[in-house]
């Protein structure tokens, strides 16, 4: 971990806007075909964010119709585990019966909302679960009734019971809003920020304990589903964050620029902000310092990286 204190000193922050600029010239590592076909293209919320083919998730096609086999999402991987996340953009009305489709055939368990559903007057996302207790939704062949509800100051947590019709089968979701991030930006607390992820994670690992041996040759379960608004700038960060500290846990050390640059090879333009990219720096400094990687001492003369010039 010291390493990643003297990265950042060597480059201030002036150098790790500089190295974030390289890292969005790379050319893509994919098309984006099916998201582009005239049936997909109004499934997409914003024109300029497409979904990569090679690793879109797929839906079951419904009555032979092969476009409705599209959602604009991607899997993506997580610290030495395949298809971690899922990483989509907020569902539109029209395409949240495709996004609980694919809760559903994905066997998720938790779903993370790093966006509120409406930020400076506009519309981030669709409001696709009842915000009350006991209130309930049907989309497509699917109901969902909200159960219990834990509203923080920084988050809320919502459990979710998702009823296939079709079927009767029912099944538990739980639903985890970031409340405090706005679009563009970084949140106000890395703390916070860090919290909420540690109990994404506590809640995920419960969540498939208590399905037994379902996920036995699966042992962290099945993909987080993560989005924001785009599903790139926010749901990036958090993603990166997520494997940084995996690895940290892991082997002691971090490797963010590398993490960034696999997690855009899988879903494009991930990270969407110069500061998001340098948020994460700091993040992992104070998680390290919270977890003892890093002792206060190590920060002497290190005075962070808002005051170097730009
Ligand atoms: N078997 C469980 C079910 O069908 O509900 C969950 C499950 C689903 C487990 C898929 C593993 C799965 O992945 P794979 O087919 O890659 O083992
Ligand atoms: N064209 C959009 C815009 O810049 O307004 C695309 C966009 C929107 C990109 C939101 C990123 C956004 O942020 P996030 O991925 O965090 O929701």
């Amino acid at each position: 971990m010291p390493q990643l204190l003297d990265y950042i000193r060597d480059r201030g922050k002036s150098g790790l806007m500089q190295e974030y600029a390289e890292i969005r010239m790379r050319p893509p590592d994919g098309t984006f075909n099916v998201a582009k076909t005239r049936a997909n293209l109004p499934k997409n919320r914003y024109t300029d964010v497409l979904c990569y083919d090679h690793s879109r998730v797929i839906l079951s096609e419904i009555d032979g119709d092969r476009d409705s086999d599209y959602i604009h999402a991607n899997f993506v991987d997580g610290y030495k585990q395949k298809n971690a996340f899922i990483n989509t953009q907020g569902p539109l009305p029209k395409t949240t019966p495709d996004f609980w489709r694919m809760i559903w055939e994905q066997h998720c368990l938790v779903i993370v909302m790093t966006t509120r559903v409406m930020e400076r007057s506009r519309p981030k996302c669709h409001q696709y679960w009842e915000p009350d207790i006991d209130g309930e939704v049907t989309y497509g062949i699917y109901t969902i009734k909200t159960v219990a509800i834990d509203a923080n100051t920084d988050y809320t947590n919502t459990m979710l019971k998702i009823t296939n019709n079709k079927t009767e089968e029912c099944r538990e979701v739980s639903h985890w809003q970031f409340t405090s991030w706005p679009d563009y930006g970084v949140p106000h607390s890395a703390r916070a920020m860090l919290d909420f992820l540690e109990k994404v994670r506590n809640q995920q690992t419960a969540m498939v304990a208590a399905l037994g041996d379902t996920w036995a040759g699966h042992p962290r379960g099945p993909p987080i589903v993560v989005h924001c608004s785009a599903g790139i700038g926010r749901t990036g960060t958090f993603c990166t964050l997520d494997i940084c500290i995996s690895r940290l846990e892991d082997v002691g050390t971090v490797d963010i620029r590398g993490t960034v640059e696999r997690i855009r090879s899988q879903r494009a333009y991930s990270i969407q902000m110069p500061d998001q990219y340098v948020f994460c720096h700091l993040a992992l400094i104070e998680y390290a310092l919270m977890r003892g990687y890093l002792k206060s001492a190590d920060l002497s003369g290190f005075e962070g990286v808002d005051e170097d010039s730009e």
